[in-house]
């Protein structure tokens, strides 16, 4: 294995920053959200800049809130289509602070990797394209067309295409995407990992399998006359505000919210809703009515104790289920039932720690009513068995006939902004027999027939020296991926590794032999060609692309658009030799969609559909049309029961975000909905846990995982009591990563097991 000399850290300088502890917030957003939101955007936009970003900011002529995926309704309230989490992350992007070629020169690569996250994050935009030549500690300048070049010469330097890989992180536009999946394509690789591996990619295997599309069929108009909505391991307060506001809507229609979830997140409690006044001076509205606080990774045996205790209910009266649905659409509905007596109730009932009494109340809301949306997020989708997770929670949907109607159906709420726009327009590591096809029909050449690495395949196959060059359009992969100090080896292997960036985190530290930062725009930038502001198109969580037009001046004249840099790219690299016109496409927005438009099954006049609040993406489920998958009907599946094995002194440790954070972006260091102020190394931990451990509220712990007699550790984390079930802990990612074990994902989607890691815990002496 090659070493290039360097000396990076992976963690930065680990050191507690005053942890003060206060009681869990009861209410979440209101006053103190929009307070909050200004506060960031004002410190670190000015006032003009933030001002004029933010009434921009989800409106019909604007840009999209680069932070997460919730959709935009179809009739918006007017003013303020934003939460406190979204006018974060705007400021965070169009933060007025920046670096350049003199702060390189003054700090090294390894200095920097002494930072940590939260503070290389604050340093603020990056502004002109550098590189980090071999055997150097410095990033120096590099014009753009020498950064064409040199990756150019690395790719034709490969002795097979399948040794360079692609990364997308899901902040990039459809038309960015396109263009880069396709120059991956015309290269001759499928190697396209993306963070969707790492996230939804359980969501998308379960649903696809099972009711034949990947995406969710909701809208967020279908919240609102829903009967009833299961939350299930998500924590919309922080990663979803304004999700709230439907659900609230919902709760006012009559409807009732349970949250399924081994924590009682704020926001599900108790919400105000920021757009409206009067709501800000009230108490809040308690968005869950039942919260089952389930154990980690047990939701197959709440889903299974829900599923018998309906059947059973059905079987007196016939009338829980919608049997005419399940006899149309449904295979699979005998042996389904079958297999459920083969489980006892009582022991269900234990795994899941949940009180008898509210399961019977929420056996009895499913049982009457008939519309039920069942939203989920990462609290299911990252654990071994994600996939049969989904897959039991569907089955609910399925004999309720919940799917295909107004007011129901699956609703997996996605992460990043465009992540599943990336995927619609061709980012995926496997093969589309079908997407082939239209590529060497209307792009003009054959795409390989070979799937590519996904994001645990192509860290594998870096550490085992099988890929060379390393691309990533956004993100900061090293940080994100699981096993950081395997998955830092790994990048460390390349030859060439780039990233195509807004600022810096230690995916830009932790490199290849020759490294390049290519600085590129935030959604709020206005980005000209041709004299003309140009718009991009996205995807949100429920299907609907929609134009993004930023209008904030740049942070730097020589900072480019994605699509320029990907099209320039390809352009350097065939030098007019293939049939897409490389040069035009990296300049002309316009020109990508009509390929869009072609190539890729749903996407249909674009650039016009996409005004005003944009169009649908068809969605069989929402037609009830199961055509696709074998007998053409959805399917219910027999999921078995997890087995962790726990030893006597390990606890169950998910990973999760603090509500100052987006993934590894660090905003600050509070978490104020849990009541954790100034620090993120922290453990929460159960008290009965504590105290057979003999372990005191803050005492200085460090975590360890032990897979196949493979120690990882994570050092020095202060211990919290919170209100955990016993033998369960939570701590925050990313510093949590080098706990998760490369060679543990889920099955079949292989997402790394972040949400379900095995760990002990060491007492420091201080
Ligand atoms: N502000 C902000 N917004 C974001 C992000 C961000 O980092 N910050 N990230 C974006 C991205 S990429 C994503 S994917 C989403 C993530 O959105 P979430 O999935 O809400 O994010 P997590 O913090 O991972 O929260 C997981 C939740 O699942 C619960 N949970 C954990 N294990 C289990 C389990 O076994 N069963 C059940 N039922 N619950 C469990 C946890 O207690 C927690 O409430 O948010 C997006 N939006
Ligand atoms: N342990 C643990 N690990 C996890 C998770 C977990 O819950 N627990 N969650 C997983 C999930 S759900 C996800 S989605 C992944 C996230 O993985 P990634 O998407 O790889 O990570 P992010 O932190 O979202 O990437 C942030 C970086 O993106 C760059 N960036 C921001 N905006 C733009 C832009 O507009 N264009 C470009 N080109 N770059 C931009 C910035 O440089 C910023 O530092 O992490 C996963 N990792
Ligand atoms: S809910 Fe998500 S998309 Fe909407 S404003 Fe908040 S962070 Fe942005
Ligand atoms: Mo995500």
């Amino acid at each position: 294995m090659s070493d290039f000399k360097r000396n990076i850290s992976l963690t930065g300088d680990i050191r507690f920053t005053g942890l003060q502890l206060k009681d869990p917030m009861e209410v979440s957003a209101g006053m103190l959200g929009v307070k909050e939101a200004l506060r960031h955007g004002v410190k670190e936009m000015g006032i003009v800049r933030s001002m004029k970003a933010l009434l921009a900011m989800n409106q019909e002529e604007g840009f999209r809130c680069p932070s997460c995926a919730w959709p935009v309704p179809e009739n918006p309230s007017g003013i303020g289509e934003y939460c406190e989490n979204g006018a974060k992350a705007l400021a965070d992007e169009a933060t007025l602070d920046k670096i350049g070629a003199d702060f390189f020169q003054k700090y090294s690569v390894e200095q920097l990797s002494r930072y940590s996250d939260y503070e290389l994050n604050k340093l603020g935009r990056l502004t002109e394209p550098m590189v980090l030549r071999p055997g150097k500690v410095h990033y120096e300048p590099i014009s753009w067309e020498e950064a064409y070049n040199l990756m150019a010469a690395e790719l034709q330097g490969l002795d097979h295409p399948d040794e360079a890989i692609f990364y997308t992180s899901g902040r990039s536009s459809n038309e960015a995407a396109f263009l880069y999946g396709m120059f991956a394509r015309a290269l001759g690789t499928n190697n396209m990992p993306d963070c969707s591996n790492m996230c939804h990619e359980s969501s998308g295997v379960a649903l696809s399998q099972t009711l034949g599309i990947g995406k969710g069929s909701v809208k967020v108009e279908d919240l609102y006359g829903a009967d009833v909505v299961l939350i299930v391991g998500q924590n919309p307060g922080t990663n979803h505000p304004r999700m709230l506001s439907a659900l609230e809507k919902c709760k006012k229609n009559g409807g009732k919210i349970i949250s399924i979830n081994p924590l009682a997140e704020t926001g599900l409690v108790k919400f105000k809703n920021p757009q409206k006044v009067g709501a800000m001076l009230g108490s809040g509205t308690a968005i869950a009515d039942i919260h089952l606080q389930v154990k980690i990774n047990e939701d197959i045996a709440l889903a299974k104790l829900l599923l018998k205790k309906l059947a059973a209910l059905d079987a007196q009266n016939g009338e829980v289920f919608d049997h005419d649905f399940i006899e149309n659409y449904v295979q699979g509905y005998d042996t389904l039932l079958k297999d459920l007596d083969r489980f006892d109730a009582a022991e269900l009932l234990e795994r899941t720690g949940v009180p008898e009494e509210k399961i019977t109340q929420v056996v009895e809301l499913l049982a009457a009513k008939p519309n039920i949306i069942i939203c989920w997020a990462m609290g299911i989708t990252q654990h071994k068995n994600a996939v049969a997770t989904i897959q039991e929670y569907v089955n609910i949907l399925l004999l309720k006939g919940a799917l295909g109607k107004p007011f129901a159906g699956t609703c997996p709420v996605r992460g990043h902004s465009n992540v599943q726009g990336d995927r619609s327009v061709g980012i995926m590591h496997y093969v589309s027999r079908e997407l082939n096809r239209r590529i060497a029909e209307n792009l003009g050449f054959e795409p390989p027939t070979q799937a590519g690495y996904d994001t645990v395949g192509a860290i594998k196959a870096m550490y085992e020296g099988n890929a060379k060059v390393f691309i990533c359009l956004g993100g900061n992969f090293v940080m994100a991926a699981s096993d950081t100090a395997y998955t830092a080896r790994a990048v460390q292997n390349c030859k060439l590794t780039v990233q195509i960036s807004t600022k810096l985190n230690r995916s830009h530290l932790i490199t290849g032999e020759t490294a390049l930062l290519l600085p590129t725009f935030g959604r709020s930038e206005k980005d000209m060609k041709q004299g003309e502001t140009q718009f991009l198109t996205m995807e949100s969580s429920s299907g609907k692309v929609r134009r993004s037009k930023g209008l904030l001046k740049p942070v730097s004249e020589h900072i480019k658009s994605e699509p320029e840099i990907i099209g320039m790219l390809a352009h350097t690299y065939f030098q007019g030799a293939h049939p897409m016109s490389w040069k035009t496409l990296a300049c002309d927005y316009e020109a990508i969609r009509q390929l869009i438009d072609t190539t890729v099954k749903g996407f249909e006049k674009t650039s016009e559909r996409s005004k005003g609040f944009g169009y649908y993406l068809p969605n069989n489920v929402r037609e009830r049309d199961f055509s696709r998958l074998p007998n053409g009907k959805a399917k219910l599946t027999l999921n078995a029961l997890p087995g962790h094995d726990l030893k006597e002194d390990e606890l169950l440790l998910m990973t999760i975000r603090s509500h100052d954070q987006f993934n590894t972006t660090i905003y600050g260091l509070h978490d104020r909905y849990r009541g954790v102020h100034n620090e993120r190394r922290v453990i929460f931990l159960n008290t009965r846990d504590m105290e057979k451990r003999g372990i005191q509220k803050e005492q200085v712990l460090n975590l360890i995982s032990n897979y196949n007699d493979k120690e990882r550790r994570a050092e020095r984390f202060l211990a919290i009591p919170y209100n955990i079930p016993e033998g369960n802990a939570a701590a925050y990612f990313p510093e949590t990563n080098l706990l998760v074990p490369i060679d543990e994902f889920a099955d079949k989607s292989r997402t790394p097991i972040s949400k379900s890691i095995k760990i002990t815990l060491e007492k420091v002496d201080e």
